[in-house]
C-alpha cells in the first residue's frame, strides 16, 4: 500500500527544472525517480505540464507539476493497495481524465509511475529490471545492443547541420567492450574535429561533437573516418546509427536538407543512398512526423538491412504504432517512456511493436537527469538496442554505468545484430 508521495523540483542535463518523486509503501520500501525532457519532440507527445511563469526559468518551472504529486495524486491514491503497475497507472490516467495528461502533467504522473515501480522492486528484494520483467511477463535473457551518439546537429547543437545525430553502433558481445570500442572512436573524432575543423571538442545536449560540417554527408564521411582512425573497421566492428529527426526540417511538403528542398521521394533517394554508402543498420525519423503517406516507400527503399524507426512518427503511442504496423511504415519502435507518460502505457506500445515483428531501441531524452531507470527498462523488457547520448556527460554516463553493474551482476550476452542483409 501507498503510504506517502513526496516530490520535488531539481534540474536536467539542460539546467532546466523537472519532476523527482519519491514513493513509501507501508512496508517502508522506498522508491525515487525523476523524469527526463525533450527537445526535438513529436506533436503526439504526453504534455509537459510547465508553469509558464517567465519570471522564473523562462516557464519551465514544474512547481505545478509538483503540487500535482503532493496534492491530487497523493490525496487519491495514498492509503489506497495497488497490485500492479497497471492498476497504479490506469488510476492516475482516470485522475488526469485528459487524452494527453494535459491536467495533472505527464511529467508529474510518470514519476509517480517511476517512482511506484522503484518502491516495488526494493519490497520484492529485486532489482528494477527484473522486476519490471517480472510485470511485463518477460524473461531477461540479454542486454540491449549499444547506439551511442558521436556527432550532433540539429536542435542538439544549434543546427549547423540539419540531421540531428550520428551514432556509433559497436558490433561487440559485451557492453564493457562496447564502451571501450565507443571511448577509442569518440577519441579519434576528437582529434578529427581538431584537425579538420580548428575546432575544439565542444559537445551537443547529449555530448556529441559538433564541429561545424559543411554538408550531411561530410557528417557521415567523418564518422567512418573516426572509426577507421580507431584501428577499427566500419561496419564490422561498428556500424552506424543516425536520428534524423527530419520533421525539424520539414514543411510544406518540403526537406529543407543542405540547401536543397527536397520533396519526399528526394528524401527517399537521399536516405537510401547514404545507407547504400554508408554502414548505417538504423536509421530514426528519416521523414516527417506527418508524412505518413511515404513511411512505406522509406521501409521498402532501405530493404531488410537496415531498420526504420519511427520517434516522433511513433511518440510511444499504442495506436500509432498499431497504424504505422498496418501501413508496413516502420520496422523499429523509438521508446520513450516520457512521450506516454506512464509505464504502463508504454508497455503497451511496446507489445504492440513485438506483435508487429519489430525490433524496440528504448531511449533517453536530451534532457536527462543522473537517475538510471532506463538502464534496467531497457535490461528488463528486453530492448534490442539502448540510446542514451554519448560516451560523455554524467547523466548519460549514470545509464551506461548501471549497465555495466547489470552485466557483471548477470553475465548475460548483449543481443548479437543481425548484420545487413
Ligand atoms: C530523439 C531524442 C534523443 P529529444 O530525438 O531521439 O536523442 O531527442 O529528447 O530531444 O527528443
Ligand atoms: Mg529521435
Amino acid at each position: 500500500m501507498i503510504q506517502r508521495l513526496t516530490a520535488r523540483e531539481i534540474l536536467d542535463s539542460r539546467g532546466r527544472p523537472t519532476v523527482e518523486a519519491s514513493c513509501l509503501l507501508t512496508s517502508g520500501a522506498i522508491g525515487t525517480a525523476s523524469v527526463p525532457s525533450g527537445a526535438s519532440t513529436g506533436t503526439a507527445e504526453a504534455m509537459e505540464l510547465r508553469d509558464g511563469d517567465a519570471s522564473r526559468y523562462g516557464g519551465l518551472g514544474c512547481l505545478r507539476a509538483v503540487g500535482n504529486v503532493v496534492g491530487p495524486i497523493a490525496q487519491a491514491i495514498c492509503g489506497r493497495p495497488f497490485e500492479t503497475q497497471a492498476d497504479l497507472d490506469a488510476e492516475l490516467i482516470a485522475l488526469d481524465g485528459t487524452l494527453n495528461k494535459a491536467r495533472l502533467g505527464a511529467n508529474a504522473i510518470l514519476a509517480v509511475s517511476l517512482a511506484f515501480a522503484r518502491a516495488r522492486a526494493a519490497e520484492r528484494g529485486l532489482p528494477l529490471y527484473r522486476h519490471l520483467a517480472l510485470e511485463l511477463g518477460v524473461p531477461v535473457r540479454t542486454l540491449p545492443r549499444l547506439t551511442i551518439n558521436l556527432f550532433s546537429g540539429g536542435k542538439h547543437a544549434g543546427g549547423q547541420v540539419c540531421i540531428q545525430d550520428v551514432l556509433i553502433v559497436p558490433t561487440a558481445r559485451t557492453i564493457d567492450e562496447g564502451l571501450a570500442t565507443a571511448f577509442a572512436v569518440y577519441q579519434a573524432a576528437v582529434a578529427l574535429t581538431r584537425r579538420k575543423y580548428a575546432a575544439r571538442a565542444l559537445t551537443a545536449d547529449e555530448g556529441g561533437l559538433a564541429p561545424p560540417f559543411s554538408t550531411t554527408e561530410a557528417m557521415l564521411e567523418d564518422a567512418v573516418e573516426a572509426i577507421t582512425a580507431a584501428g577499427l573497421q566500419p561496419g564490422r566492428d561498428v556500424a552506424l546509427a543516425v536520428d534524423v529527426a527530419s520533421t525539424h526540417f520539414y514543411a510544406d511538403g518540403r526537406y529543407a536538407l543542405d540547401g536543397q528542398a527536397l520533396d519526399s521521394q528526394g528524401m527517399i533517394r537521399v536516405l537510401a543512398e547514404w545507407c547504400r554508402r554508408y554502414p548505417i543498420v538504423s536509421l530514426e525519423d528519416g521523414l516527417a512526423e506527418e508524412d505518413w503517406e511515404h513511411w512505406p516507400w522509406l521501409r521498402d527503399a532501405l530493404g531488410p538491412g537496415v531498420l526504420v524507426v519511427g520517434d516522433d512518427l511513433l511518440c510511444t503511442n499504442t495506436a500509432r504504432v498499431r497504424r504505422a504496423a498496418a501501413a508496413g511504415a516502420a520496422t523499429g519502435l523509438l521508446l520513450k517512456v516520457n512521450q506516454v507518460g506512464s509505464l504502463t502505457e508504454a508497455a503497451d506500445a511496446y507489445r504492440a511493436a513485438r506483435e508487429a515483428g519489430w525490433q524496440v531501441t528504448v531511449s533517453a531524452r536530451s534532457g536527462e537527469t543522473e537517475d538510471s531507470w532506463l538502464a534496467d527498462l531497457s535490461v528488463g523488457w528486453g530492448g534490442d538496442q539502448i540510446k542514451v547520448g554519448s560516451i560523455t556527460h554524467s547523466e548519460r554516463l549514470a545509464k551506461y554505468n548501471r549497465l555495466l553493474a547489470i552485466e557483471k551482476e548477470t553475465g548475460l550476452p548483449v543481443v548479437a545484430w543481425p548484420g545487413r542483409r
